[in-house]
Protein backbone atom coordinates (compact mmCIF):
# COMPACT_ATOMS: atom_id res chain seq x y z
CA UNK A 1 0.00 0.00 0.00
CA UNK A 2 1.26 3.52 -1.05
CA UNK A 3 2.11 5.58 1.85
CA UNK A 4 -0.12 8.73 2.63
CA UNK A 5 2.10 11.07 5.67
CA UNK A 6 0.29 13.92 7.74
CA UNK A 7 2.65 16.37 8.42
CA UNK A 8 1.51 18.50 11.85
CA UNK A 9 2.85 21.53 12.08
CA UNK A 10 4.00 22.61 8.98
CA UNK A 11 4.52 26.39 8.60
CA UNK A 12 7.02 25.81 11.33
CA UNK A 13 10.85 25.99 10.66
CA UNK A 14 11.75 22.15 10.29
CA UNK A 15 8.07 21.80 8.80
CA UNK A 16 8.43 24.32 6.15
CA UNK A 17 11.97 22.47 4.18
CA UNK A 18 9.99 19.07 5.49
CA UNK A 19 6.83 18.86 3.45
CA UNK A 20 9.07 20.35 0.40
CA UNK A 21 10.97 16.94 0.50
CA UNK A 22 8.14 14.65 1.52
CA UNK A 23 6.35 16.09 -1.45
CA UNK A 24 9.35 15.13 -3.86
CA UNK A 25 10.14 11.74 -2.87
CA UNK A 26 6.03 10.41 -1.77
CA UNK A 27 4.11 13.10 -4.14
CA UNK A 28 2.30 16.05 -4.09
CA UNK A 29 -0.77 14.61 -3.20
CA UNK A 30 0.43 12.16 -0.75
CA UNK A 31 1.80 15.12 1.64
CA UNK A 32 -0.81 16.81 3.95
CA UNK A 33 0.46 19.99 5.44
CA UNK A 34 -1.26 20.82 8.09
CA UNK A 35 -0.78 24.08 10.79
CA UNK A 36 -2.82 26.34 13.14
CA UNK A 37 -1.95 28.98 11.61
CA UNK A 38 -1.54 29.19 7.29
CA UNK A 39 1.13 31.41 6.29
CA UNK A 40 0.06 34.04 3.88
CA UNK A 41 1.25 32.67 -0.04
CA UNK A 42 2.47 29.58 1.53
CA UNK A 43 3.98 27.27 -0.67
CA UNK A 44 2.82 24.08 0.96
CA UNK A 45 -0.65 25.24 -0.08
CA UNK A 46 -0.31 25.83 -3.47
CA UNK A 47 2.07 22.52 -4.47
CA UNK A 48 -0.20 20.28 -2.55
CA UNK A 49 -3.59 19.42 0.35
CA UNK A 50 -3.26 21.82 3.43
CA UNK A 51 -5.53 21.15 6.32
CA UNK A 52 -5.86 23.57 9.35
CA UNK A 53 -5.40 21.62 12.68
CA UNK A 54 -4.87 23.04 15.94
CA UNK A 55 -3.48 19.58 17.21
CA UNK A 56 -5.13 19.75 20.48
CA UNK A 57 -8.50 18.77 18.53
CA UNK A 58 -8.66 15.49 18.89
CA UNK A 59 -11.55 15.06 16.82
CA UNK A 60 -10.46 17.04 13.96
CA UNK A 61 -7.13 14.91 13.68
CA UNK A 62 -8.91 12.21 13.73
CA UNK A 63 -11.10 12.70 10.91
CA UNK A 64 -8.20 14.04 9.12
CA UNK A 65 -6.55 11.01 9.38
CA UNK A 66 -9.63 9.03 7.94
CA UNK A 67 -10.26 11.51 5.74
CA UNK A 68 -6.97 10.78 3.71
CA UNK A 69 -6.58 7.61 5.17
CA UNK A 70 -3.14 8.35 6.55
CA UNK A 71 -0.39 5.97 7.06
CA UNK A 72 2.43 8.40 8.42
CA UNK A 73 2.62 10.72 11.34
CA UNK A 74 5.68 13.90 11.28
CA UNK A 75 4.28 15.09 14.61
CA UNK A 76 6.25 18.96 14.40
CA UNK A 77 3.71 20.90 16.30
CA UNK A 78 5.06 22.19 20.07
CA UNK A 79 6.01 25.39 21.70
CA UNK A 80 9.87 25.51 22.35
CA UNK A 81 12.15 26.27 24.77
CA UNK A 82 12.68 29.82 25.59
CA UNK A 83 8.25 30.12 24.58
CA UNK A 84 7.60 27.25 26.71
CA UNK A 85 9.37 28.86 29.74
CA UNK A 86 6.75 32.39 28.99
CA UNK A 87 3.10 29.92 29.20
CA UNK A 88 4.10 26.49 30.77
CA UNK A 89 0.57 25.26 31.02
CA UNK A 90 -0.03 25.67 27.78
CA UNK A 91 3.42 24.04 26.57
CA UNK A 92 3.04 20.99 28.90
CA UNK A 93 -0.83 20.68 27.35
CA UNK A 94 0.21 21.09 23.54
CA UNK A 95 3.76 19.06 24.16
CA UNK A 96 2.25 16.66 25.76
CA UNK A 97 -1.44 15.85 24.53
CA UNK A 98 0.14 15.88 20.52
CA UNK A 99 1.97 13.32 21.30
CA UNK A 100 -0.49 11.31 23.56
CA UNK A 101 -3.36 11.65 20.75
CA UNK A 102 -0.92 10.77 18.05
CA UNK A 103 0.73 7.27 20.09
CA UNK A 104 -3.37 6.51 20.32
CA UNK A 105 -3.56 7.18 16.43
CA UNK A 106 -1.02 4.05 16.18
CA UNK A 107 -1.83 2.21 18.75
CA UNK A 108 -5.36 1.49 17.60
CA UNK A 109 -3.75 1.01 14.41
CA UNK A 110 -4.90 4.12 12.09
CA UNK A 111 -1.70 5.11 11.48
CA UNK A 112 1.28 3.00 10.76
CA UNK A 113 4.46 5.01 11.70
CA UNK A 114 5.23 7.68 13.53
CA UNK A 115 7.99 10.61 13.33
CA UNK A 116 8.27 13.07 16.76
CA UNK A 117 11.32 15.00 17.31
CA UNK A 118 13.03 15.39 20.87
CA UNK A 119 15.51 17.57 21.76
CA UNK A 120 19.23 18.41 23.52
CA UNK A 121 16.63 19.82 25.82
CA UNK A 122 16.46 16.70 27.65
CA UNK A 123 19.49 17.10 29.31
CA UNK A 124 20.20 19.77 31.98
CA UNK A 125 22.82 20.51 34.67
CA UNK A 126 23.68 17.30 35.75
CA UNK A 127 24.40 15.74 32.36
CA UNK A 128 27.95 15.60 31.15
CA UNK A 129 28.39 18.50 28.69
CA UNK A 130 31.66 17.02 26.32
CA UNK A 131 30.22 14.01 24.37
CA UNK A 132 27.29 13.54 25.76
CA UNK A 133 26.20 10.12 25.50
CA UNK A 134 23.44 8.64 24.55
CA UNK A 135 22.21 7.57 28.13
CA UNK A 136 23.31 9.37 30.71
CA UNK A 137 21.97 11.19 33.61
CA UNK A 138 19.08 13.68 32.61
CA UNK A 139 17.65 16.41 34.66
CA UNK A 140 15.97 19.04 32.66
CA UNK A 141 15.10 22.22 34.13
CA UNK A 142 12.86 23.66 31.62
CA UNK A 143 9.26 22.66 30.69
CA UNK A 144 10.69 22.10 27.39
CA UNK A 145 13.17 19.96 28.23
CA UNK A 146 10.16 18.31 30.85
CA UNK A 147 8.20 17.70 28.17
CA UNK A 148 10.54 15.71 25.65
CA UNK A 149 11.70 13.54 28.15
CA UNK A 150 8.46 12.80 29.23
CA UNK A 151 7.53 12.50 25.56
CA UNK A 152 10.81 10.16 24.92
CA UNK A 153 9.37 7.94 28.04
CA UNK A 154 6.16 7.68 26.60
CA UNK A 155 7.32 6.45 22.88
CA UNK A 156 9.28 3.43 24.26
CA UNK A 157 6.22 2.91 26.34
CA UNK A 158 4.29 2.53 23.28
CA UNK A 159 6.57 1.01 21.34
CA UNK A 160 7.00 -2.04 24.23
CA UNK A 161 3.51 -2.26 25.26
CA UNK A 162 1.76 -2.05 21.80
CA UNK A 163 4.13 -2.46 19.41
CA UNK A 164 3.93 1.06 18.12
CA UNK A 165 6.24 2.20 15.01
CA UNK A 166 7.25 5.37 16.37
CA UNK A 167 11.13 7.30 15.67
CA UNK A 168 12.80 9.85 17.36
CA UNK A 169 15.99 11.90 17.29
CA UNK A 170 16.90 14.64 19.87
CA UNK A 171 17.24 17.75 17.38
CA UNK A 172 20.08 20.33 17.89
CA UNK A 173 19.39 23.68 17.47
CA UNK A 174 18.80 24.12 13.67
CA UNK A 175 20.19 26.40 11.09
CA UNK A 176 18.50 27.35 8.12
CA UNK A 177 17.19 29.81 5.25
CA UNK A 178 14.37 29.04 3.86
CA UNK A 179 12.44 29.33 7.13
CA UNK A 180 12.54 31.09 10.52
CA UNK A 181 12.94 29.84 14.14
CA UNK A 182 10.16 30.72 16.72
CA UNK A 183 10.48 30.43 20.57
CA UNK A 184 13.94 28.58 20.84
CA UNK A 185 17.85 29.25 22.87
CA UNK A 186 19.36 28.51 19.62
CA UNK A 187 17.32 30.90 17.41
CA UNK A 188 20.27 33.28 17.69
CA UNK A 189 22.11 31.46 14.99
CA UNK A 190 19.56 32.19 12.63
CA UNK A 191 18.82 35.58 13.52
CA UNK A 192 22.50 36.61 13.43
CA UNK A 193 22.76 36.09 9.51
CA UNK A 194 19.89 38.30 8.75
CA UNK A 195 21.04 41.34 10.83
CA UNK A 196 24.79 40.76 9.62
CA UNK A 197 23.29 41.59 5.83
CA UNK A 198 20.99 43.77 6.65
CA UNK A 199 22.57 46.00 9.35
CA UNK A 200 26.17 44.69 9.79
CA UNK A 201 25.36 44.32 13.15
CA UNK A 202 23.91 41.83 16.03
CA UNK A 203 23.08 41.97 19.68
CA UNK A 204 23.39 38.13 21.11
CA UNK A 205 21.28 37.43 23.48
CA UNK A 206 23.58 34.49 24.88
CA UNK A 207 27.39 35.18 26.33
CA UNK A 208 30.14 34.87 23.72
CA UNK A 209 32.07 31.62 25.29
CA UNK A 210 28.34 29.63 25.37
CA UNK A 211 28.85 26.25 22.76
CA UNK A 212 25.80 24.22 21.85
CA UNK A 213 24.98 21.42 19.31
CA UNK A 214 23.87 22.70 15.84
CA UNK A 215 22.93 21.54 12.70
CA UNK A 216 22.55 22.49 9.42
CA UNK A 217 18.92 21.86 8.09
CA UNK A 218 19.96 20.11 5.09
CA UNK A 219 21.29 17.16 7.82
CA UNK A 220 18.49 17.69 9.98
CA UNK A 221 16.00 16.94 6.99
CA UNK A 222 18.67 13.90 5.71
CA UNK A 223 18.42 12.42 9.47
CA UNK A 224 14.57 12.62 9.63
CA UNK A 225 14.15 10.98 5.70
CA UNK A 226 16.91 8.48 7.19
CA UNK A 227 15.73 7.40 10.36
CA UNK A 228 12.02 7.11 9.18
CA UNK A 229 13.42 5.10 6.17
CA UNK A 230 15.59 2.31 8.35
CA UNK A 231 14.42 -1.41 8.43
CA UNK A 232 11.99 -1.26 11.54
CA UNK A 233 14.74 -3.78 13.22
CA UNK A 234 17.54 -1.84 12.86
CA UNK A 235 15.55 1.05 15.20
CA UNK A 236 17.36 -0.26 18.46
CA UNK A 237 16.22 2.78 20.58
CA UNK A 238 12.76 3.63 20.49
CA UNK A 239 13.11 6.97 23.21
CA UNK A 240 15.19 9.06 21.36
CA UNK A 241 18.52 9.26 19.07
CA UNK A 242 21.44 11.42 20.19
CA UNK A 243 22.09 13.28 16.48
CA UNK A 244 25.54 15.13 16.26
CA UNK A 245 26.01 17.82 13.42
CA UNK A 246 28.31 21.31 14.35
CA UNK A 247 29.05 22.81 17.90
CA UNK A 248 29.85 26.63 18.44
CA UNK A 249 29.95 29.40 20.29
CA UNK A 250 28.38 32.83 19.25
CA UNK A 251 32.30 34.38 18.84
CA UNK A 252 32.97 31.39 16.69
CA UNK A 253 29.82 31.85 14.17
CA UNK A 254 30.57 35.74 14.43
CA UNK A 255 34.02 35.53 13.39
CA UNK A 256 33.19 32.75 10.14
CA UNK A 257 30.26 35.41 9.34
CA UNK A 258 33.53 38.46 9.33
CA UNK A 259 35.11 36.47 6.81
CA UNK A 260 32.70 37.36 4.01
CA UNK A 261 30.95 40.90 5.73
CA UNK A 262 34.34 42.13 7.93
CA UNK A 263 32.69 44.97 9.02
CA UNK A 264 29.98 42.97 10.86
CA UNK A 265 30.02 43.94 14.29
CA UNK A 266 29.03 41.37 17.32
CA UNK A 267 27.25 42.65 20.58
CA UNK A 268 26.40 40.94 23.50
CA UNK A 269 24.15 40.88 25.92
CA UNK A 270 22.57 38.02 27.69
CA UNK A 271 18.82 37.11 28.71
CA UNK A 272 16.70 34.90 30.48
CA UNK A 273 17.74 32.33 27.49
CA UNK A 274 21.46 32.09 28.75
CA UNK A 275 20.30 29.94 31.93
CA UNK A 276 18.67 27.55 29.67
CA UNK A 277 21.65 27.56 26.94
CA UNK A 278 24.00 26.92 30.54
CA UNK A 279 22.02 24.17 31.22
CA UNK A 280 22.49 21.92 27.44
CA UNK A 281 25.41 20.33 26.27
CA UNK A 282 28.39 21.83 24.48
CA UNK A 283 28.59 18.60 21.73
CA UNK A 284 26.89 15.47 21.46
CA UNK A 285 28.40 12.12 21.21
CA UNK A 286 25.77 10.59 18.10
CA UNK A 287 27.62 6.72 17.56
CA UNK A 288 24.32 4.77 18.22
CA UNK A 289 22.41 6.74 15.68
CA UNK A 290 25.56 5.73 13.08
CA UNK A 291 25.85 2.17 14.55
CA UNK A 292 21.83 1.35 14.32
CA UNK A 293 20.72 3.07 10.76
CA UNK A 294 24.41 4.55 9.50
CA UNK A 295 23.46 8.30 10.71
CA UNK A 296 26.65 10.87 9.31
CA UNK A 297 26.24 14.82 9.65
CA UNK A 298 27.99 16.21 6.50
CA UNK A 299 28.18 20.12 6.79
CA UNK A 300 30.58 22.26 8.80
CA UNK A 301 30.60 25.40 10.02
CA UNK A 302 32.19 27.09 7.24
CA UNK A 303 30.35 25.39 4.72
CA UNK A 304 27.20 26.12 6.92
CA UNK A 305 28.37 30.00 6.90
CA UNK A 306 28.72 30.42 3.20
CA UNK A 307 25.27 28.64 1.88
CA UNK A 308 23.38 31.04 4.76
CA UNK A 309 24.68 33.77 4.00
CA UNK A 310 24.51 33.01 -0.12
CA UNK A 311 20.83 32.28 0.23
CA UNK A 312 19.31 35.03 2.91
CA UNK A 313 21.47 37.52 0.44
CA UNK A 314 19.40 35.94 -1.99
CA UNK A 315 16.06 36.42 -0.54
CA UNK A 316 16.32 39.74 1.03
CA UNK A 317 17.03 41.39 -2.35
CA UNK A 318 14.40 39.40 -4.31
C1 LIG B 1 15.26 25.36 21.16
O1 LIG B 1 16.20 26.16 21.20
O2 LIG B 1 14.34 25.33 21.98
C2 LIG B 1 15.27 24.31 20.08
C3 LIG B 1 15.84 23.02 20.54
C4 LIG B 1 17.28 22.91 20.81
O3 LIG B 1 15.14 22.07 20.71
N1 LIG B 1 15.97 24.79 18.93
Amino acid sequence: MKDTILVIGSSGQIGTELVNELRSVYGNSNVIASDIRQKKSDILVESGPFEPLDVMDKELLYKIVKKYQVTQVYLLAALLSAKAEQNIELAWKLNMSSLSYVLDLAKEKYIKKIFWPSSIAVFGTTTPSIMTPQHTIMEPNTVYGISKLAGERWCEYYHQKFKVDVRSVRYPGLIGWRSQPGGGTTDYAVHIFYEAIKNKSYTSFLSENTTLPMMYMSDAIRATLEIMDAVAEHIKIRSSYNIAGLSFSPKELAQEIKRYIPKFEMHYKSDYRQAIADSWPQNIDDSSAFKDWNWKSSVNLQEMTSDMLKNIKKLITE
